[in-house]
């Protein structure tokens, strides 16, 4: 028989799965300054120590109240928390700070590297290779890739070949870069939840007129409950139990034309269609048809471009879909360990 206990919710939980994870937390500064720490693994490619922090800033801020020297212990019985980790939350709790991260935040090289890393289309690695060359600014990248309005017009369109190659190649291409660079100022602005639910409904009016009768869900940091979003993601299926699969077959493909003839969609940066999905099966890409675009909605003065992301699920899938997209990226991590623990998956 299953154990109850095991469904409740604790903070001193192993997996993120299992914890509550409350969106204003209280010990936020501490939670900040270990971020620091993490932002710079992750940007100099060191994954096992950027995980090690990742865990201990999601184990703190799912901690129910302040950390102190009082209950410290408690914390470094929870799992994720290390020896490395609790000597730098000491620091913080006797300094108000960390010598490490504040040190990091002057770096002009880690400065350099996470300017980069804000662009849509540049990872760590190439943040990299870009520092490498010697490139310092955002400025010096919209030179050296020759990114504006003008240069992106009418590029990464639907029947761009880069596009539907995008998921071959190891990292984004160029194109993808370039109009990450063009439009990183609208980028940069984040999406409150009724710009969200009414690019949704847009979207779904469109899709209605293609194939009636779609089920979709707002995934994402909205399904979070994020009071502002980075993008837009929705999850796409179709109810009937028979005829679903093929229903949405080609549908991705077919949506992302109709959107982008309307001028709804102004950039695909990748489309996968449906054959080619199984044999690409790698990283963190699942099997399932999608589009990541950019959006504007047709009425809205000024404009304002959104990333949307458009995935299409078969209606066995649908659910799965939903919650492998919804996040956070812990709990989809924990959530894979947890079921494999409990031998659901293999
Ligand atoms: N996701 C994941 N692993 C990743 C990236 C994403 O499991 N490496 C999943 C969980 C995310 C979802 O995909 O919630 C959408 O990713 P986003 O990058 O859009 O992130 P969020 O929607 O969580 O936040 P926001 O879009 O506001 O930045
Ligand atoms: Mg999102």
């Amino acid at each position: 028989d299953p154990d109850p206990s095991e469904n409740q919710l604790s903070y001193k939980a192993r997996y993120a799965c299992q914890r509550a994870t409350p969106l204003v937390c209280t010990n936020q500064g501490l939670a900040t300054e270990l971020d620091v720490l993490r932002k710079q693994r992750e940007l100099e490619g060191e994954h096992v120590n950027a995980l090690a922090y990742e865990r201990a800033v999601a184990v703190i801020k799912a901690f129910p109240e302040p950390i102190t020297a009082n209950n410290l212990g408690e914390m470094s019985e929870v799992s994720g928390i290390g020896k490395k980790t609790l000597s730098k939350i000491e620091e913080y709790i006797t300094a108000g700070t960390i010598a490490e991260s504040q040190k990091t935040l002057a770096s002009s090289r880690f400065q350099a590297l996470s300017t980069f890393n804000t662009v849509y289309g540049i990872g760590p690695v190439t943040a990299r290779q870009l520092y490498d060359k010697g490139l310092r600014t955002l400025e010096h990248l919209v030179t050296y890739y020759d990114a504006n309005l003008t240069t992106i017009a009418g590029a990464a369109n639907p029947d761009d070949s880069n596009v539907t190659a995008s998921m071959k190649t190891n990292g984004a291409p160029d194109m993808t870069i370039k109009v990450g660079l063009a439009l990183r100022e609208d980028f940069s602005r984040t999406i409150p939840r009724a710009e969200v639910e009414e690019m949704h409904r847009v979207v779904m009016t469109e899709l209605e007129m293609l194939q009636p009768g779609c089920i979709s869900t707002i995934v994402g940091g909205y399904r979070r409950g994020k009071p502002e979003s980075n993008d837009v993601d929705i999850i796409i299926s179709h109810p009937d139990q028979k005829e679903g699969k093929q229903k949405i077959k080609g549908l991705c493909t077919k949506l992302v034309r109709h959107l982008y003839s309307k001028g709804l969609v102004t950039h695909v940066m990748h489309l996968s269609s449906f054959h080619e999905h199984n044999a690409l099966r790698t990283g963190h890409w699942d099997s399932l048809e999608k589009a990541l675009t950019v959006f504007v909605l047709p009425e809205q003065k000024p404009r304002i471009h959104r990333r949307l992301d458009l995935i299409f699920a078969s209606p066995e899938a649908y659910w799965t879909a939903v919650t492998g997209w919804t996040g956070s990226k812990m709990f989809e991590r924990d959530l894979r360990l947890w079921a494999k623990e409990k031998k659901y998956v293999a």
